[in-house]
């Protein structure tokens, strides 16, 4: 059906969409961006349609015998092993390789991939055609969709009727852990962060020009919320959390202020959209216990709506901000 050229040229753009969903679906915390988690499966489903017709064109390929094949294939080993990782993760047929989860590792090798693929497509261009466009052309896309579509629902109906852990996934994709449990609620730090050592007696939150002590804190009038806390490594958990309102410290907004920003001990910090205000926590407890030093002790943000990296754990400052949330890296670097 697919011609080589039209192969490389829905397989590229498949990828493009692959990796703009993969994004989308690990940023939104909100149900009204489920959407995008469906999309990013049926787009991933649909490179895997496209196998075996790529398969033929790596058959040509390979005949000529260039060096670089033996990148071509680490790309073609990554991509399989990036694509099978997901639909691991997504059946919940293997929830963990090593000890992390198995979509820790599906999106540490979709990173990896990004420069093999743009290396790829310079190396073997494929220049854009007005033919490209033709009714023919598009025809066959919609058709490639339509099996993209199918297998991704033979897939997600197999998954129902086995009863495969998949079918108890969130609207982001993430597995239940822990919840109301705290003590079964795992662990989760960057690469570069790690749990700070902290004296009660010692530890300050700067409020501005402010500094408040763990007892001043506790003055302020708590609130308890039920949130859930959604890492983009795969798990979630809802708890009750207990602390003061963020609202209730930061009284002086200004015209000017465009956003919260909430600093760790170790410097790991957010900058949340101002209008977040009204719901962020500071909680100094989950589930009724303080938090424990892995989860955040003394003080640790709590974000409902939004996922896990904005829930930032050690707070040593809390202020309000003339930057703009957007301006920060989408993602902590690591
Ligand atoms: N200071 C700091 N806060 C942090 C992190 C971190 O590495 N450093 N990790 C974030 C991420 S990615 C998640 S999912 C949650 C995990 O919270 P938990 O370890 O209490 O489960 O904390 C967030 N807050
Ligand atoms: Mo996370």
């Amino acid at each position: 059906m697919l011609p080589p050229r039209n192969t490389n040229l829905a397989l590229l753009s498949a990828l493009v969409l692959a990796f703009a969903t993969g994004i989308g679906a690990v940023w939104t915390g909100s149900a009204r961006g489920a959407w995008i988690v469906l999309a990013h499966g049926l787009v991933g489903i649909t490179v895997v349609v496209l196998i075996p017709w790529k398969s033929r064109v790596v058959r040509h390929g390979i005949r000529r015998r260039r060096l670089t094949r033996w990148l071509s294939y680490l790309l073609a080993l990554m991509a399989l092993t990036v694509l099978a990782s997901g639909i691991a993760y997504a059946t919940g047929v293997i929830r963990a390789v090593g000890d992390r989860e198995t979509l820790w590792w599906h999106v540490a090798i979709a990173l990896g991939l990004i420069p093999l693929v743009i290396w790829h497509v310079f190396a073997r261009p494929a220049r854009p055609r007005r033919t490209d466009l033709s009714r023919r052309n598009l025809l066959r896309a919609g058709t490639l969709a339509g099996f993209g579509i199918a297998v991704y629902a033979a897939l997600a109906a197999t998954t129902t009727v086995a009863q495969l852990p998949g079918t108890r996934r969130r609207f982001t994709g993430s597995y239940e852990a822990g919840s109301f449990q705290p003590a079964a609620m795992p662990y989760t730090i960057w690469l570069n962060d790690s749990t700070p050592p902290v004296d009660p007696s010692s530890w300050r939150l700067s409020l501005g020009d402010r500094r408040l002590t763990l007892t001043d804190l506790g003055r302020y009038r708590q609130e308890t919320v039920r949130a859930t806390l959604d890492c983009t490594s795969g798990w979630y958990a809802t708890q009750t959390w207990t602390g003061v309102p963020v609202a209730r410290l930061l009284t002086d907004v200004a015209p000017g202020h465009r956003s919260v920003r909430v600093r760790s001990l170790t410097g790991y910090d957010r900058y949340l959209p101002l209008s977040d205000l009204d719901h962020l926590v500071l909680a100094v407890a989950v589930g009724g216990a303080p938090l424990t030093p892995g989860h955040g002790y003394p003080v640790r943000l709590v974000a409902p709506g939004r996922r896990g990296f904005w829930w930032v754990k050690w707070v040593a400052a809390v202020e309000l901000s003339r930057r703009p949330w957007w301006a920060q890296p989408p993602f902590p670097p690591t």
